[in-house]
């Protein structure tokens, strides 16, 4: 059976979890600082957990390409009062969606379960930061640096390159004193590939399963599924839920998403068909 243990708190891998994404990152349409920002972040928390949300993922920080720098301080101005919030109003996991070490540091004393990371914790001293706060990371898996990354990337065979990236910052995190059962790997849908490479490592996905760690899925909303259907972001539900299913099928044990209801209805019709004898 396929479990996380942070501190005292066990997160059950067992049947597939949500993971909600909560966002701070200042919108263009706020004009009322950061404050209005937070308030609404906290209620999108509330909502996500009220409908089935077994984890929320907290960044302060846009992986975009083309999105601008935030400082340390300004991802720790925004992040730590939305994890407060959560974790004295909610029984869920908690994840820090960040790369740098004070802000891992930060989120994890105020509360956070995971430390979620697209760079792998392969910034100075994000290894050891992990290391020593002794919680659960995902290693995320991306070619080049976001601002860059979509500029044709390439690769030789897709799930061998990543799964030597895999295996490399697996043995740095045991080197560093990470347990190998605090390890979640994420494939990094949408980092440094192309719509092709997008769909190929989708179909193969269930090929990192000899890996022997949990896997992630990010696959919400993202631009493979607006590339294949010509949709703008608001419109690629019924893809990203689709391509949910299948990365459940190829093994996901969690899914990031932005709508956390719909994906867990779509779990709950997978899980029936697997354990129909215990319905009625
Ligand atoms: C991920 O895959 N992604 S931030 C572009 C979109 C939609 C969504 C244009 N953090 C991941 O969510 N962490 C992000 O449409 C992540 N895995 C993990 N572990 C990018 C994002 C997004 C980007």
């Amino acid at each position: 059976m396929s479990k996380l243990v942070s501190g005292n708190h066990i997160l059950d891998l067992s049947s597939p979890v949500v993971m909600g994404i909560l966002n701070v990152t200042p919108d263009s349409f706020s004009d009322g600082g950061e404050y209005s920002s937070i308030e609404t972040a906290c209620i999108q928390a509330d909502l996500m957990v009220s409908q089935g949300a077994k984890i929320i993922d907290i960044g302060g920080e846009s992986t975009r390409p083309g999105a601008k720098d935030v400082s340390a301080e300004h991802e720790i101005e925004r992040v730590i009062p939305l994890i407060e919030y959560v974790s004295k109003n909610h029984d869920v996991w908690i994840s820090i969606d960040t790369s740098k070490p004070v802000v891992m540091e930060a989120a994890v004393n105020a509360g956070a379960h995971l430390i979620n990371d697209v760079r792998a914790l392969q910034e100075p001293g994000a290894i050891e930061t992990a290391a020593k706060l002794n919680v659960p990371v995902c290693l995320m898996h991306m070619q080049g640096q976001p601002r860059t990354m979509q500029n044709s990337p390439q690769y030789n065979d897709i799930i061998s390159d990543i799964s030597h990236f895999f295996s490399e910052r697996i043995d740095a995190c045991i080197a560093a004193g990470i347990k190998r059962e605090h390890i979640v790997l994420d494939p990094g849908f949408g980092f440094g590939k192309t719509l092709s490479h997008n769909y190929e490592l989708l179909s193969r996905m269930a090929e990192f399963e000899p890996l022997g760690l949990p896997l992630l899925a990010g696959l919400s909303r993202k631009s493979m599924f607006g590339q294949l259907l010509g949709r703008e972001v608001s419109q690629r539900l019924s893809a990203t839920l689709a391509g949910n299913m299948l990365a459940i099928q190829a093994g996901a044990k969690i899914v990031r998403v932005h709508d956390v209801q719909e994906t867990c209805d779509t779990i709950a019709v997978l899980e029936a068909t697997k354990n129909f004898k215990t319905l009625a």
